[in-house]
């Protein structure tokens, strides 16, 4: 029932969708894009990002922080949510208001009400970071979706199906892009192409992606 509004999506300005359950609004958070990476800063002087290690034992090239009443982490123990930052032995930082605000209403505008995360995972890329193909299936409650932000240099981000063999689309997103996935396609295989190097006046050499999810 949330994808009525997808059949009339030419009459939706700014709602692209790339697959059903899956869509696109351009430019969402571009207004607010100097106070989010204000708030990124603010969480990060707290908890600071760090190269975490897989289980696999590789040192991932995106850096990563958290906020909200839960983070992901990973290590040689495996992927899961805590509630405290294991580098400094505090609970995560506050999710800002503003945070709180952006994942809703985008939620929203995508069909999905009353959408409250509990944690939100921010990435930094910089030339050379990737994230290969993969599922986020740490959170308790797939009847909710994920919002994400993009802010900073554009990335080509892949979308799979849910089999890991199935062909990805690639759909390009740049500065205060906003995607909200949700539905059956919530625990599709995602991942993102390697960052190329570029000077963005907010942002320099990184590209931020903050994902908003109901993870407790
Ligand atoms: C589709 N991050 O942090 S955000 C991640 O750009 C992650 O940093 C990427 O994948 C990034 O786990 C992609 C878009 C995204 C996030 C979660 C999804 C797409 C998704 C979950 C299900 C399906
Ligand atoms: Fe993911």
């Amino acid at each position: 029932m949330n994808f009525d509004l997808f059949d009339d999506e030419a009459s939706e300005p700014g709602l692209e969708t790339i697959v059903d359950g899956a869509v696109v609004l351009r430019g969402f958070a571009t207004g607010i894009s100097g106070a989010l990476l204000a708030a990124i800063d603010q969480v990060a002087a707290k908890s600071p990002f760090r190269h975490m290690e897989t289980p696999g034992g590789h040192s991932m090239s995106a850096a990563m922080t958290c906020c909200g009443e839960l983070g992901w982490v990973t290590d040689r123990r495996g992927y899961r949510y805590e509630a405290r930052d294991p580098v400094t032995g505090q609970s995560w930082p506050r999710m800002p208001p503003l945070f709180l605000e952006l994942a809703s209403e985008a939620a929203a505008a995508a069909g999905f009400d009353d959408f409250v995360p509990d944690a939100c995972l921010i990435n930094r890329y910089r030339r050379g970071s990737k994230m290969g193909l993969h599922q986020d299936r740490d959170e308790r409650d797939f009847s909710q979706p994920i919002v994400s932000v993009s802010l900073g240099l554009p990335m080509v981000f892949q979308f799979g199906g849910p089999r890991r063999g199935d062909r990805p689309v690639r759909v390009p997103l740049g500065h205060g892009d906003v995607v909200v996935w949700g539905g059956k396609v919530r625990r599709n295989y995602h991942g993102v192409l390697t960052l190329k190097a570029g000077d963005h006046p907010l942002t320099g050499a990184c590209r931020y992606n903050l994902t908003f999810r109901k993870a407790g």
